[in-house]
């Protein structure tokens, strides 16, 4: 349709001109005219000028009109070509609408392309909130290992002081026990003390019996000496004096050196068998004497009644002079391994004979010197 009425235009454009050309012509060839002529020339002139401005606005108002249409109609071209729809010649013209659909379809997809925006956004945000929700919650596991560990720490701690504590229990029982021990052994040892006394009473009683024995015999010699000197006859002087087999005679007594080896108060029983005691140094050549036998041997001397206080086996107290060896009697130096040392060796050990005594536990077996007068 623009075609054509450009051609139109065109065409009355070309009627115009050529007009034009005719009158400027006429003009020009009767311009030697009358002036009534020139006249009504003019007025041609400015008629067809003023058609021709008519047929200008004509023109523009043409093509603005067909530049709104075009414009419609290129947009509901676009618009069919975009949905694929094919116009219906035959349908009322339905072209506002189909306009407004695709209208509202381009805002639809503008939103949509805004909400896909949006979605990517929001995916973007919530790719983020998943990654901080991991690192969260490997804090917390990392905070639950933590916890672990605290836990385990104070197991760790309770279990030290349950160790402390069996520990203390353990060396209180063991106070306990060797407390126990001790207790024991001094039952023990009042025990074999008991046993003692009880020997040593048995013992005294016998050394009584034996005194009351040798006094009765002392009398009895007295009284035979007596009658004897009466009759003028010194016998005793007259009788050689010897020893049993086995015993050595030095001075006015007879000595017996033992072969074996027993306890202080086995070797006295012994002695009282065989008719002596052990033996009691008198002097000090009797000492020289004894310990000239070289033999380490219970003599007759001991402080088992009363502590310190020694006495010989026929209830005599020791007096000077004595013999001890240096630092001697120590009963036992406070060395509980020594025990009470209430007995005494003769030490031939020592360089001198007259510092050879020796106290000694009793229950520790050595020779043994029994003596007994002619
Ligand atoms: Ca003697
Ligand atoms: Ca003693
Ligand atoms: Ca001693």
């Amino acid at each position: 349709m623009a075609n054509y009425v450009n051609k139109q235009v065109i065409e009355l454009n070309e009627v115009t001109e050529e007009n034009r050309n005719k009158a400027t012509r006429s003009v020009k060839s009767e311009t030697q005219l009358s002036d009534g002529r020139t006249r009504l020339y003019r007025m041609a002139a400015v008629c067809l000028g003023v058609l021709c401005v008519l047929q200008v606005i004509l023109n523009i108002s043409l093509r603005l009109a067909f530049s709104g249409y075009n414009e419609k109609r290129n947009q509901l071209e676009n618009c069919y070509n975009t949905t694929g729809l094919v116009q219906d010649r035959n349908q009322p013209d339905t072209s506002s609408g189909i306009i407004d659909l695709c209208t509202d379809r381009d805002q639809l997809q503008k939103e949509r392309d805004q909400c896909q925006t949006n979605m990517n956004q929001l995916e973007r945000e919530r790719d983020q909130l998943l990654r901080e929700r991991n690192q969260l919650l490997r804090g917390r596991d990392q905070s639950v290992t933590s916890s672990g560990i605290i836990d385990l720490c104070t197991d760790r701690d309770q279990l030290q002081e349950e160790i402390d504590q069996c520990k203390n229990n353990m060396n209180q029982l063991e106070m306990e026990r060797n407390q126990l021990l001790r207790n024991r052994d001094q039952a023990q040892n009042t025990d074999s003390k008991n046993q003692l006394q009880e020997r040593y009473n048995a013992l005294t009683r016998d050394r009584d019996i034996l005194r009351n024995r040798v006094s009765v015999l002392t009398n009895e010699k007295v009284a035979l000496e007596k009658r004897l000197s009466e009759h003028g006859i010194n016998i005793c002087q007259k009788i050689r004096k010897t020893c049993p087999d086995g015993w050595r005679l030095w001075g006015s007594s007879c000595y017996f050196l033992s072969t074996e080896m027993k306890t202080w108060e086995e070797s006295r029983l012994d002695c009282l068998n065989r008719g002596a005691n052990l033996v009691i140094i008198n002097s000090k050549e009797e000492q020289e004497f004894l310990f000239g036998l070289n033999k380490g041997a219970w003599i007759g001397l001991s402080d088992s009644v009363t502590e310190g206080t020694w006495k010989w086996v026929d209830g005599t107290p020791l007096t000077t002079p004595s013999y001890w060896y240096s630092q001697q009697p120590d009963n036992g130096g406070d060395n509980p391994a020594n025990g009470e040392e209430d007995c005494v060796e003769m030490n031939t050990e020592t360089w001198l004979p007259v510092k050879a005594w020796n106290d000694q536990s009793c229950f520790n077996n050595r020779y043994w010197i029994c003596e007994k007068r002619v």
